[in-house]
């Protein structure tokens, strides 16, 4: 028993657990019918495991439970918000909080505070709820994001960074005064989770510096990002999560969040930024669109259980068992041939449905196919990332994106090894019988 070495474990215990309803290839056969072989209109009690997404489906730890009972639920100035203010400046390092719903409530916002008709958003890769706000708003999203990133085979370990040429074209072209912001994001939702480095970040504070540009970060997965760093970057191994996540908010001028995610909450985002004006207008905005500014449309306990689920986020032990995980079940999957997009992000796994379906045409929808072939075979509820999602144009023809994706999001903290295992397992076997999968209409 020399040099044995645990990769990861859960640095907690189960207190309660929720019991899951088993289902047959006839029951699921059924469901998937009634759902027009869709997985988003799939009944949560019809599935086993559910890989949808990773957005609000966290376990809350006993801690946010308490915290839950301890919401004071004012109309006007809840100590909780006074709590989450004091954990976003501690933790995150922003100066100004506007709570709001969800993450989509903080983009409104911004995008209506800061966006012109006619200006250019560079961001490094969308999201389609931040793009469609940007547009809302009268500008338009402009990807800067490294080539790499539009290729899953591509081993690059930083491939959320910002092609700073491109920004520079952009500029020329554009002027500076027409881009209000860059959209940074950490983690990239689109490209399979993948992070930016500190040195990327530092470069485009240089450049977005020289012309009076703002970095904004949407932070919805930063602290998955900062292990990445932690892990992959010169310098930073020595550094804490919570270190690096305060760095890297550093270099931006405030920052988007869906709570939902890394903060280990079901409910909830926010609004953070440093500058005071940006602050005022979003203070009075967010009235009109979410509720007072000291709740932003959340309940007192909604915050309390947020600023203890931030706090939670940024521990070393908590995001090395969160993304340990994560590298497990895509090992697993790679083991058994599953072509997945590479390097493993944080939040989940991304497996390459054209190289999985090679024989099929992308306008019968491999990644949906896949999505549906899987749920048959074991009641795992995986998602669609391709043409589908990428939706049609005006005239009705299909867009066609690059990536034809079946993302696998995996929960914080709520499902297990052997989980892992009945996913993976399900994958090869559906991967053995491949040649006989035929596509849909
Ligand atoms: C997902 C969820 C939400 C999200 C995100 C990033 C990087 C902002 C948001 C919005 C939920 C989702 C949303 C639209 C389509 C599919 C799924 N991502 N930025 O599953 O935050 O949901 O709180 O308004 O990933 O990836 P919110």
């Amino acid at each position: 028993m020399k040099n044995i070495k645990r990769s990861w474990a859960e640095p907690y215990k189960m207190k309660m657990v929720e019991l899951l309803k088993m289902t047959n290839p006839a029951q699921r056969k059924k469901a998937l019918k009634e759902a027009g072989y869709n997985t988003f209109l799939l009944r949560s009690d019809d599935v086993y495991i559910d890989l949808l997404t990773d957005s609000g489906t966290s376990a809350m730890s006993d801690r946010q439970w308490a915290g839950m009972m301890m919401g004071d639920e004012a109309y006007a100035g809840s100590r909780n918000f006074y709590h989450l203010e004091e954990v976003v400046k501690d933790v995150y390092g922003y100066k100004y909080l506007i709570p709001t719903h969800q993450g989509r409530g903080a983009e409104n916002i911004l995008s209506k505070i800061l966006i012109k008709k006619g200006d250019i958003i560079p961001g490094n890769m969308y999201f389609t709820t931040t793009r469609l706000h940007q547009e809302l708003a009268g500008g338009k999203f402009e990807d800067i994001i490294i080539d790499e990133a539009h290729d899953p085979e591509n081993e690059f370990p930083f491939k959320g960074n910002v092609d700073l040429n491109k920004l520079e074209k952009l500029i020329k072209k554009h002027g500076a005064e027409k881009i209000p912001y860059v959209c940074m994001a950490t983690s990239v939702n689109m490209a399979g989770g993948q992070p930016i480095s500190i040195k990327n970040l530092k470069e485009l504070r240089a450049l977005t510096k020289k012309h009076g540009i703002r970095v904004i970060h949407d932070m919805t997965r930063v602290a998955e990002n900062a292990y990445f760093i932690q892990q992959r970057e010169k310098g930073y191994a020595h550094k804490t999560i919570k270190e690096i996540v305060k760095e890297i908010n550093s270099y931006t001028d405030g920052a988007t969040m869906s709570a939902k995610k890394d903060a280990l909450v079901n409910i909830g985002g926010f609004l953070a930024v440093n500058e005071w004006d940006v602050f005022e207008e979003a203070r009075n905005m967010v009235v009109v669109y979410e509720g007072l500014h000291t709740y932003g449309g959340l309940a007192g306990r909604d915050m309390e259980a947020m600023a203890i689920g931030i706090g939670e986020s940024v521990s070393d032990g908590h995001m090395k068992a969160r993304v340990g995980q994560v590298i497990y079940l895509g090992e697993k999957m790679a083991s058994y041939g599953v072509p997945i997009v590479k390097p493993i992000g944080g939040h989940g796994i991304f497996v390459d449905a054209i190289k999985f379906l090679p024989h099929m045409p992308q306008d019968n929808f491999p990644a949906q196919t896949l999505a549906a072939e899987i749920y048959l075979d074991s009641g795992v509820r995986t998602m669609e990332r391709g043409i589908v999602s990428a939706g049609r144009k005006t005239n009705g023809e299909n867009y066609f994106p690059k990536l034809e994706l079946v993302r696998f999001t995996i929960p914080r903290r709520v499902y297990t090894q052997a989980h892992m295992d009945v996913i993976a397992e399900s994958a090869a076997r559906v991967y053995d019988r491949r040649i006989k999968i035929n596509g849909m209409k």
